[in-house]
């Protein structure tokens, strides 16, 4: 049995999602994720364009070959297109394995370590009254996590604020389908620094203390900045302070640790191992950030977060809403399997995706489980997904009050 046929599809049902399909000559089919927001169609190239024709006629059983040969065959490593891409692979191979097994493919990864697993929902208001209405809403639906991000007076549109103001379900979705380039925003970060340990103190006030509060820094901080916001919020008990300073440095790491307790998470931007080497040996991080979809798929991240597991750091997979459906439950299979899993984000498609991704997952008071289906237990409709074609959308740039190009 060999792969017979590769497809690449690209659907943007309210957003963009690439998606491969692989096909056997037993007719047994796998998805696999390569959405990267904002990038979509240069790895979608990379796929249809060179990796198709290398896929046709290898053995589908063989899924850490493949890797390898992706990985080390193209010469030029890592990046997130060719990470996406041999994720994409790497994903659907997964899934055809698990379903010639009959398994969910938790099952091929060790089975199951808890009944489910716990996640997160990105809770975010203009104001307090908006952000508080927004955490009582996902309360109420059984969240013990939430994600809080908040609007800093004297700036605008700020990242992780859901424009759309206070809702319990709402899609947040950063990459703007307009225009020729991207949105700009605006950023000051001694205003933010000033702003924010008020806000948490506000929400342990209101909401007492078992609600487990997280908060994304989005690489606005400098080394120095972050240490001082991590020390001043430690009072309030954060599950996760994630990417405080910009991901490509990771020695800044150590001066936020060398000043504050508060637990650290970073690598939704990483594509590698390599980019946790100095992180995760040094204990320098709680929380492994990578998403399946841009990590090189489950082949890798099963041995990214074994080599973190040595170190007692855990795991914490993206998962917003520009994972696909497919990527989520690649996510979540990991996540049951493992042992040292943290929590997961947790975005909800809008309806429009889940009538393209028919998913097989289950959500009960605050936890997820993947389901029972064979494989991943995703399937995408390919007549839902050709009624809506691919829109090309930016995420924004950010600038400092002074007009000066800032991290988004
Ligand atoms: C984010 C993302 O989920 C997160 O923590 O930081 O929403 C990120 O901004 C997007 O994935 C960018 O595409
Ligand atoms: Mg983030």
């Amino acid at each position: 049995m060999s792969i017979a046929s590769v497809d690449v599809i690209v659907t943007s049902p309210g957003r963009n999602f690439v998606t491969l399909k692989i096909t056997t000559s037993d007719g047994v089919v796998g998805w696999g994720d390569a959405t990267l927001n904002g990038r979509e169609l240069s790895v979608a190239s990379y796929l249809s364009d060179h990796l198709a024709s290398m896929l046709i006629g290898r053995d589908e059983d063989r899924i850490e070959d493949t890797w390898q040969y992706l990985y080390r065959g193209a010469y030029w490593r890592r990046g997130p297109v060719t990470m996406a891409a041999i994720a994409a692979v790497d994903m659907a191979l997964w899934d055809i394995k698990a379903k010639k097994a009959g398994m969910p493919l938790y099952q091929l990864l060790g089975g199951a370590s808890r009944d489910g697993v716990r996640v997160y929902a990105h809770a975010s208001g203009t104001d307090f009254e908006a952000l508080a209405n927004a955490i009582t809403g996902y309360r109420e639906l059984g969240f013990t996590a939430v994600r809080v991000q908040t609007g800093v007076p004297g700036l605008g549109q700020i990242y992780g604020v859901s424009a759309a103001g206070p809702g319990v379900r709402y899609d947040y979705e950063p990459a703007k389908r307009s225009g020729d380039r991207p949105a700009e925003e605006t950023w000051d970060t001694r205003q933010y620094l000033n702003h924010m340990p008020g806000v948490f103190s506000k929400i342990r006030e209101e909401f007492g203390t078992d609600l487990r509060i997280l908060h994304d820094g989005h690489h606005r901080m400098s080394p120095i900045e972050a240490a001082r916001f991590a020390k001043d919020v430690e009072p309030y008990d954060l599950f996760w302070l994630e990417d405080a300073t910009p991901g490509e440095d990771q020695t800044a790491l150590r001066l936020i640790r060398q000043h504050s307790t508060t637990p650290l998470a970073i690598g939704e931007v990483f594509n590698t191992v390599y980019d946790y080497q100095t992180l995760i040996t040094e204990r320098l991080i709680d929380y492994v950030r990578s998403a399946v979809t841009h990590t090189g798929g489950i082949t890798a991240m099963k041995k990214l977060l074994d080599f973190a597991a040595i170190y007692g750091i855990r795991s914490g997979i993206h998962g917003p809403t520009d994972i696909s459906p497919v990527g989520m439950a690649a996510a979540l299979h990991l996540d049951l399997a493992i042992h040292n899993f943290g929590i997961q984000e947790y975005m909800p498609h809008n309806e429009q995706t889940l009538e393209v991704f028919q998913t097989s997952f289950t959500f009960d008071r605050g936890f997820l489980h993947p389901g029972d289906q064979p494989g991943l237990g995703v399937e995408l409709d390919e007549e839902a997904a050709g009624a809506f074609d691919y829109t090309k959308a930016y995420l924004p740039v950010n600038r400092l009050l002074d007009g000066t190009v800032h991290d988004w």
